[in-house]
C-alpha cells in the first residue's frame, strides 16, 4: 500500500519548535565530551525528546542511540541523524543540528499522521569528535570497523573505551551486535552545519555535499634530553620543543604548498613543561586531510622526511606511529539529485560543496547511499562556542531532510534501480 506523499509545503518544519530543541540541548553545555556526565545529560534530553515523538529508543551494543519507526512496509530503513557529543569548548550546532532537525522530522510526520512506507531510524551516534578514543566510534562500530583493541584504547584517566561505552549503556562485550548488515539501511542522510564559510559567502542557505574529506593522524614522539636551562650551552642542547616547532612549521607549509588540502598540529604535550628545564620530550599528532587519499598519504610521507631531517639537524630522535586513516567518501549521487530536487520544490537557492570536516555520515558510506545537507555556519566558525547557525537557516535544513526523506520514501525502489 503506498500512502499519498504529502507534498512538501503541507509538512511544514516548525521552525520555533527544533529551535526550542536546539535550544534545550545547548543548557547541557558547551563542552559534551563523549562518555562524560555532560554527555550522558544530553543523550538523555535527546531520548526523551525521542519518545515523545514516538520513536522506539534502543542503545545498541556501541552505545549509539536508534530510534525506530516503523513503515508500512518491512524495508530497509530511511536513516538520519548525527552527534550530539563535542569538543572541548564547542558549539551549540555541530550534529545537535542534525540530530534535532531528524527528531523534529519524525514530530512532522507524527502529527500530520503519515506513515512513510520504509521504516525511519533516527541515530544519534557516539563519540563522533573522537576527543578521546579516537573519532566516529559509533559509526564504526555499526559499519565492524571498531575492535578489541580500539575497546582496550585508555584515556589519560586510566578510563578503556570499553568502560567508557558501558557508561552509556553500551555493552562492549556484545560489540559485533552493533553492527548493521548491508540492507537493513536503504540511504542514510545527514543534515550538519557547514563548519566554514563558504554558503554564507556566497548567501546560499543550502549546500549538497559532493564528497567529505579523508582524514589522515600520525602520532608524533620527539626525545631530546632535558636539562638545565642556565646551564646548557646552546649547541650542546637536544631541545624537543625546538624540534617540535620545526615540525609543527613543516606541517603548516606543507598545506600552504598545496601539497594536501589542510594540515594541522591541534595538540602538543611537552615533558617536563617547565620554563628552567630544556624540554625533554613532546608528543603531538598530526593532521592531513584531503578528498584524494593519495595526497594524504604522499604529505605524511614529505612529512615523516623532514622530520629525520630535523632529527639530525638537531640531536633529536624523532618516531612517527600512524593511526588507521579515516577514507575520504563520495556522496551518492542518486541522494544529492534527491536533495537537489527536494531545493527546487521548495524554493531553495542551493550548491554543491566538498566537506573539510569528518562526518558520521562517511562511516555509513560502508553499508548505503549517503547524502549530507549543510547549512551556512555564521562567519564560517566551529569548534568554538562563537558558532552560530540561524533558526531559519536551520529550519530550511530541516525542511530539505524533510522533503528529502519522503521523496526516497516514494521513489527509492525506482532509484536504487536506477542507481550508480
Ligand atoms: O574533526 C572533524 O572534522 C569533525 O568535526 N569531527
Ligand atoms: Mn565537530
Ligand atoms: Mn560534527
Amino acid at each position: 500500500m503506498t500512502p499519498v506523499r504529502p507534498s512538501a509545503l503541507q509538512l511544514r518544519i516548525d521552525g520555533a519548535s527544533l529551535d526550542r530543541r536546539i535550544q534545550l540541548m545547548s543548557h547541557t553545555g558547551p563542552t559534551r565530551l563523549a562518555y562524560s556526565e555532560e554527555d550522558v545529560r544530553g543523550r538523555a534530553v535527546a531520548i526523551d525528546m525521542m519518545r515523545e515523538v514516538g520513536l522506539r529508543v534502543s542503545i545498541d551494543a556501541a552505545g549509539n542511540i536508534v530510534g525506530r519507526r516503523p513503515g508500512h512496509e518491512q524495508l530497509p530503513s530511511l536513516a538520519c541523524g548525527s552527534h550530539l557529543d563535542t569538543v572541548r569548548n564547542g558549539g551549540n550546532y555541530d550534529g545537535i543540528l542534525g540530530v534535532m532537525a531528524a527528531i523534529e522530522c519524525v514530530a512532522t510526520l507524527q502529527e500530520a499522521g503519515h506513515k512513510t512506507v520504509h521504516p525511519i531510524e533516527v541515530i544519534v551516534f557516539a563519540n563522533e569528535e573522537g576527543q578521546r578514543f579516537g573519532a566516529l566510534c559509533g559509526s564504526r562500530a555499526m559499519v565492524g570497523a571498531l575492535g578489541a583493541d580500539d575497546l582496550a584504547h585508555a584515556d589519560e584517566t586510566g578510563r578503556t573505551l570499553a568502560e567508557a561505552i558501558q557508561s552509556v549503556g553500551g555493552n562492549p562485550a556484545q560489540l559485533p551486535a552493533a553492527v548493521r548488515k548491508t540492507g537493513d539501511i536503504a540511504v542514510f542522510v545527514e543534515l550538519h552545519i557547514e563548519q566554514g564559510g563558504t554558503l554564507e559567502q556566497a548567501r546560499v542557505p543550502i549546500g549538497i555535499v559532493k564528497g567529505i574529506s579523508g582524514i589522515s593522524y600520525t602520532d608524533v614522539r620527539i626525545f631530546g634530553s632535558a636539562n638545565h636551562s642556565g646551564t646548557t650551552a646552546m649547541e650542546l642542547r637536544k631541545d624537543a620543543l625546538a624540534g617540535a616547532a620545526e615540525l609543527v612549521l613543516c606541517v603548516q607549509r606543507a598545506a600552504l604548498d598545496k601539497r594536501c588540502q589542510v594540515a594541522t598540529v591541534g595538540q602538543l604535550v611537552v615533558v617536563p613543561n617547565s620554563t628552567n628545564i630544556i624540554p625533554g620530550n613532546v608528543t603531538l599528532t598530526i593532521e592531513v586531510r584531503d578528498l584524494d587519499r593519495k595526497k594524504t598519504m604522499a604529505t605524511m610521507k614529505h612529512l615523516h622526511e623532514r622530520a629525520q631531517e630535523i632529527a639530525l639537524r638537531s640531536g633529536v630522535q624523532i618516531e612517527f606511529s600512524a593511526r588507521t586513516p579515516i577514507d575520504s567518501v563520495p556522496c551518492s549521487s542518486l541522494v544529492r539529485k534527491t536533495i537537489e530536487q527536494s531545493c527546487v520544490d521548495l524554493g531553495f537557492e542551493f550548491q554543491t560543496l566538498p566537506s573539510g570536516a569528518g562526518h558520521d555520515a562517511q562511516m555509513m558510506a560502508k553499508l548505503a547511499p549517503i547524502g549530507m545537507i549543510f547549512v551556512p555556519s555564521m562567519g564560517g566558525i566551529s569548534h568554538s562556542p562563537r558558532e552560530f547557525t540561524s533558526s531559519e537557516d536551520c529550519a530550511r535544513g530541516a525542511q530539505v531532510l524533510l522533503e528529502s526523506i519522503l521523496r526516497l520514501d516514494e521513489a527509492l525502489p525506482e532509484l536504487m534501480g536506477a542507481a550508480e
